[in-house]
């Protein structure tokens, strides 16, 4: 078992402790990483945000959020292994510290936190936001059905109930709203981002919202083909890609979505482990080898950004 600055990386974590551990790699690692607070939630937590590189001039950065989705307790776990491998291995691991010290990552751990509280406390299976909508008693949206493309069109409900509500309004959330903003402001320096889903072993690009082609398509393709060759070596876990449309299903006001039309080219979101066998369930004997392999995934996407 990992333990490293008292924090369990082979477990999952409570927000607390998530909360804690983002405090203390930033007070340990002060080379390496800084920590900020980009909005509040609807209930009112700080969403923190991990800075990791080593200072330079004009870097350029990927972005990194997981915990979208509230139920999806892998993403939130991936994150931290990140962020725990790269100050574990800067300094010894030739790839991993050339990465750090010609980029910049932006770690957000856990997007939607009130909803990853809630399903701690109340509902393991809860997915949505947890905001409340005048006029009705059901709560949350889909922060993932919340952004500004194509927002509501397709693969999305605007009841409320729904698991999959777009929400009362384009960006109506906080979070979605603390997402945007970041990136907006960051967007010279971003050069690609990812978001971490679970679960059905897939990399998906854009677009979500149409089943039209993206310009740098072949480009993506040829990517992500690569990404998860190199994913596969360490476990032989089989993913399949491409364009979420036509991979997964046609879901509009997706983040990545939004992304690549704010110009980021490269935008994707990881759908990790397994295939429906435990699902949103996955046993904490799968954390480490999840995120090992996917590790070599994000890997592949940062050299590939700092050659392009
Ligand atoms: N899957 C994603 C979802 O939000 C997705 C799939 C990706 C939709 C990109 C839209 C854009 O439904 C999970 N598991 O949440
Ligand atoms: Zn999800």
């Amino acid at each position: 078992l990992i333990r490293a600055s008292g924090h369990s990386y082979e477990k999952y974590n409570s927000w607390e402790k998530i909360e804690a551990w983002t405090e203390k790699v930033a007070a340990e690692n002060p080379e390496l990483v800084s920590r900020s607070v980009i909005g509040t939630t609807f209930e009112g937590r700080s969403m923190y945000l991990l800075k990791i590189g080593k200072a330079g001039p004009n870097k350029p950065a990927i972005f990194m959020d997981c915990g979208f989705h509230a139920r999806e307790w892998i993403s939130p776990a991936f994150c931290q292994w990140f962020v725990r491998e790269a100050v574990r291995t800067y300094g010894t691991e030739i790839r991993m510290t050339d990465i750090l010290d010609r980029l910049d990552f932006y770690i957000l751990p856990v997007f939607n936190i009130d909803g990853y509280v809630y399903t701690w406390t109340k509902n393991r299976m809860w997915r949505k936001t947890r905001s409340t909508h005048a006029g009705s008693s059901c709560v949350g949206t889909d922060p993932n059905r919340n952004f500004d493309a194509g927002w509501c069109e397709i693969g999305a409900s605007d009841n409320p109930c729904s698991d999959t509500y777009c929400g009362p309004t384009v960006e109506s959330e906080k979070e979605t709203q603390a997402l945007v903003n970041f990136i907006r402001q960051n967007l010279n320096s971003i050069k690609a981002y990812v978001t971490v889903h679970s679960y059905s072993q897939m990399m998906l690009y854009p677009y979500s919202k149409s089943y039209t082609l993206i310009k740098n398509h072949v480009e993506m393709n040829n990517l992500a083909k690569a990404a998860i060759k190199e994913l596969a070596t360490l476990h032989g876990t089989q993913y399949t890609y491409g364009p979420g449309a036509s991979t997964i299903y046609p879901a509009a006001g997706g983040s990545d979505d939004w992304a690549y039309d704010q110009g980021i080219k490269y935008a994707f979101t990881f759908e990790l482990r397994d295939k429906g066998r435990y699902g949103f369930l996955l046993p904490e004997s799968q954390i480490r080898p999840t995120c090992e392999e996917t590790m070599l995934a994000i890997k592949h996407i940062s050299n590939y950004v700092l050659e392009h």
